[in-house]
């Protein structure tokens, strides 16, 4: 059997696997419409970073299955940097292939994408290009109805195997931020909806003066230790407490 680790080096990606806790992942996906419709109070936005304002898409992104996958890649020490939603609506456009490497201000990240919503080809799974993790892809701009500025050259990607990956809700996949992906059009009735969770390690800085990044921004350290000190860590959010009736107003 390969290792997960020779997998991942000869994809670039993992997956998908389910998660550990169904329940956690069941106040994510009940929480999830309503944080994405009133926006976070740091930031005003409804689908960036909400793993520092919200204790249910923070424990979604802890769950032990991630952890132990991604420890199994780069070791103990992680630093969770950003998690976004993407509620992708049927007929709304499709996200190009593109590398995430491009837009980060990191220089290595490994994102955990987790489906909130089963997905299908239909329901505009995310679609990958296996082995094209290893050299950067040219790019073109994408014109003003696009959803990102740039995307990949389409017969670069052209000459890539393409691999969809439908998974039912509650699963994730581990994606190398060079892997070439897209998602399918949603051609289904409701909603698709994911969290793309950002992880890095301890060893990299961090740049949160660069978007997507924001003031008052901070990583948090969710296994290992940091012994480089490049980055500002912060505590996750504190967990709801269950309002109890004999508390004082
Ligand atoms: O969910 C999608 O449509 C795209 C997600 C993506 O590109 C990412 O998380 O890097």
């Amino acid at each position: 059997v390969e290792s997960e680790l020779a997998l991942f080096h000869r994809d670039g990606y993992l997956g998908p696997r389910p998660l550990a806790d169904p329940a956690a992942f069941d106040r994510l996906r009940s929480r999830a419409g309503a944080l994405i419709a009133t926006g976070s109070a740091l930031t005003g936005h409804g689908t960036y970073a909400r793993h520092l304002d919200s204790p249910e898409v923070y424990q979604a992104c802890v769950d032990s299955a991630i952890l132990g996958c991604l420890r199994e890649l780069v070791g103990p020490d992680l630093l969770l940097w950003n998690s976004s939603f993407w509620k992708v609506p049927p007929a709304s456009v499709r996200t190009p292939w593109h590398q995430d490497a491009l837009y980060w201000p990191t220089a290595f990240t490994l994102t955990c994408w987790i489906a909130l919503t089963d997905v299908t080809e239909d329901s505009g799974c995310l679609t990958v290009a296996p082995g094209s993790h290893a050299q950067l892809a040219p790019t073109i701009e994408c014109g003003p109805d696009g959803k990102f500025e740039r995307a990949a050259e389409q017969a670069y990607v052209d000459r890539w195997p393409h691999r969809p990956i439908p998974m039912p809700a509650g699963n994730f996949v581990v994606l190398s931020d060079r892997i070439l992906h897209a998602s399918s059009p949603n051609n289904a009735e409701a909603d698709r909806v994911a969290l793309a969770v950002r992880f890095t390690i301890p060893s990299m800085r961090v740049y949160s003066d660069r978007l997507p990044l924001f003031e008052g921004h901070h990583s948090i350290l969710v296994s290992g230790s940091d012994r480089f000190g490049l980055n500002k860590l912060g505590e996750p959010p504190r967990p709801r407490r269950p309002r109890s009736l004999s508390a004082p107003a």
